[in-house]
């Protein structure tokens, strides 16, 4: 078994989710391994390619061979960081989705929290500016595993304590991977102050128009409109916290809108990396990348600065699956090559 294989079996049992445990299963397959051995094997062919020409010093690295293996570092390099990209959906499956229940004071934060956890987890008053510091809470939707994280209310004229719980929450929003966007359907949508907006994406808002059981088919306000266009969001989700009307839509938003997270390159949850490999394939991409700069530089520079980039590609390559054998670079070094012609 690989060492990626066996970190798919603590994946496995500390998966607390379907998409999770997908992911895992994948991993055990040995869907990571199969891709990095390509890269590995793509660079050692590479290695031994350049290498010989360190034994016959009289003899510089033809044109024709540099483009080659400018060519195949370059294929290795993008494989890399592909292979990068899956690591943030690593960490929101492992850790849950970081999920920012945002608003002015009194939207019905809380209480929304509430109904999706369906406990009385927050305080719930009528008063505005009851949560003060944030409360978090695990919660499954569909799939997924969300940590649902209710903030203090953003006030524009805040006491000093609800400035402190503010601050708090712009520090949850620029770590969310996904923001519920609260207004009341019976008041105008306020406009965010910019250390909030900031954060506002339209691939991770959802807008939530909740108390509609107060205001049942009344449209939103044109300023309302301008506003949410102007955030390039979609049209807000009717709920009521209080009836459950539109908690079924509002799951049904959230769970696609996860799902849109995923890296592009591989198909559902083939890939998703964590730190100690993305660690390794920073470092990789670093050393390949200063090999390519090495070989298309003007004049290139020596053959043996540039082995030296390519071995330590291979190595951090390496490390995420185990060591790289010295006997495999020789063998595909001596199988590729006819020394001494
Ligand atoms: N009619 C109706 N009332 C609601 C709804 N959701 C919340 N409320 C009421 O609105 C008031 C405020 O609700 P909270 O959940 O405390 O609001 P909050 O956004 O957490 O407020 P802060 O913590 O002060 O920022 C309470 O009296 C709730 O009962 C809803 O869907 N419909
Ligand atoms: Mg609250």
């Amino acid at each position: 078994m690989e060492l990626t294989q066996a970190e798919a079996v603590m994946d496995l049992i500390h998966a607390r989710s379907e998409r999770a445990l997908a992911a895992a299963q994948r991993q055990l397959q040995g869907e990571l391994g199969r891709f990095l051995g390509e890269l590995i094997n793509a660079t050692i062919l590479t290695l031994s390619q350049i290498e010989v020409y360190i034994d016959f010093p009289e003899e510089d690295l033809p044109v024709e061979n540099r483009r080659q293996v400018v060519e195949a570092l370059e294929n290795v390099l993008r494989g890399t960081v592909r292979l990068l990209a899956t690591q943030a959906y690593g960490d929101l499956l492992r850790d849950g989705v970081k999920t920012v229940l945002l608003g002015a004071p009194n939207v019905g934060k809380s209480s929304l929290l509430n109904a999706l956890v369906g406990t009385e987890r927050a305080l719930v008053s009528p008063e505005p500016g009851t949560t003060r510091d944030y409360i978090e809470e695990r919660l499954h939707v569909g799939p997924h595993l969300l940590r649902l994280i209710d903030t203090a209310g953003i006030n524009p004229a805040p006491g000093v304590l609800e400035q402190r719980g503010m601050a708090k929450t712009a520090e949850c929003l620029s770590r969310a991977d996904l923001i519920l966007w609260v207004m009341d359907a019976a008041l105008p949508c306020p406009t965010l102050p910019p250390e909030f907006a900031q954060h506002i994406r339209p691939d991770k808002t959802l807008l939530v128009r909740n108390k509609i059981d107060l205001v049942f088919g009344q449209n939103l306000s044109d300023e309302d409109l301008v506003q949410i266009k102007g955030l390039d969001l979609d049209l807000p989700l009717d709920v009521s916290a209080v009836t459950g009307v539109g908690l079924g839509e509002l799951r049904a938003a959230v769970i696609d809108l996860v799902d849109g997270l995923r890296p592009a390159f591989f198909a559902e949850e083939q890939i998703a990396i964590n730190a100690r490999h993305a660690d390794a394939l920073r470092r990789a991409a670093d050393a390949l990348q200063a090999a390519l700069s090495g070989l298309t530089a003007v004049p290139p520079l020596p053959i043996e600065l540039i082995s030296g980039d390519v071995r330590a590609g291979l190595d951090a390559l390496g490390e995420i699956a185990g060591r790289v054998d010295n006997e495999r670079i020789l063998d595909a070094l001596f199988a590729n090559f006819c020394i001494g012609k």
